[in-house]
Formats: C-alpha cells, sequence, structure tokens
C-alpha cells in the first residue's frame, strides 16, 4: 500500500463549527477518493492510542481531552503519493503558520483546534489505518 492511502481526521472544533463539509469538498476538488469516512468520538484509550508517539510531550493530556470532547469524522484517503500531497493540502500544524487556501489555515483556530489531523509518513499511515479500518491493509 506504500504511498496509496492517508488517514485523516476532522477535529472536534471543526465538527462542532459545522465546518466538516467544507473540508470534504476541499478533499474531493483536490483528488482524494474517500475510501472510509466515519462519524466517531474517540474514548481516552483510543486517542492515547492514536497520539502514543506524543505521549511525553507537555501537550499530550490537553490534547487527548480535547480529542475526546466531540465527534469528530475519522476517514482513509486514496491518491498517488498520498501522504505528502493531503500534508499539502492540510497545511503546517499551527494554523497561524499555514498556507493561504490550506484547511488548517481555513478551519483551524489555534495550535491545538487544527481543524485535521493528516498522517506524517507512509509508517503512520499504516500504524492509524489499522486502529480504525484494519481490513483495507489485508486487501
Ligand atoms: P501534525 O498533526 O501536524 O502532524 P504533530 O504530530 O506534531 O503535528 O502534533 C499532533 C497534534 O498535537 C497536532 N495536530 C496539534 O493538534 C497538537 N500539538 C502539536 N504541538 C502542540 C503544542 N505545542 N501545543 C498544543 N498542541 C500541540
Amino acid at each position: 500500500m506504500d504511498g496509496k492511502y492517508t488517514f485523516t481526521i476532522i477535529k472536534p472544533n471543526a465538527v462542532s463549527e459545522k465546518q466538516e463539509g467544507k473540508i470534504i469538498d476541499i478533499i474531493l476538488k483536490k483528488g482524494f477518493e474517500i475510501v472510509r469516512l466515519q462519524r466517531h468520538t474517540f474514548t481516552k484509550a483510543e486517542a492515547e492510542a492514536f497520539y502514543d508517539v506524543h505521549k511525553d510531550k507537555y501537550f499530550f493530556n490537553d490534547l487527548v481531552t480535547y480529542m475526546c470532547s466531540g465527534p469528530i469524522y475519522i476517514a482513509v484517503l486514496e491518491a498517488e503519493d498520498c501522504v505528502k500531497k493531503y500534508r499539502k493540502v492540510i497545511g503546517k500544524t499551527d494554523p497561524r503558520e499555514a498556507a493561504m487556501g490550506t484547511i488548517r489555515k481555513l478551519y483551524g483556530k489555534t495550535l491545538r483546534q487544527n481543524a485535521v489531523h493528516g498522517s506524517d509518513s507512509d509508517a503512520s499511515a499504516i500504524k492509524e489505518i489499522k486502529l480504525f479500518f484494519p481490513e483495507i491493509l489485508n486487501n
């Protein structure tokens, strides 16, 4: 599956502001196929497992609390060179530094409430997809 898929989350701030439709529209217009899409609410254990690479960071607990604070959308996207392509579409982690027209620039509010997640490497994409949609990786 190298390079073919990425994993994204539309985060609680974007969903509570009803921006998920606009975000999905950008994803489609940028040429991604949506292979899976599901509304979900993270349990604490899921959020901790999802962000385990950050477990020693000072922002970990607040990040987990935030990610469990309301409904999200989890999705698997498909495109050529998908991880890299999607990182460009979402923009930098801090919405203030994200380029014009990126999803985080448009719908992010703060470093934590930055509207969307996108896998940062193919290895992360595989790990994240495995947590929620393992059947995809068996195809
Ligand atoms: P990205 O999501 O761009 O890959 P990471 O992996 O460095 O960024 O961070 C994961 C998530 O943790 C970010 N999406 C953001 O919501 C949050 N985060 C990162 N750095 C900070 C920070 N300094 N303070 C608060 N939240 C942060």
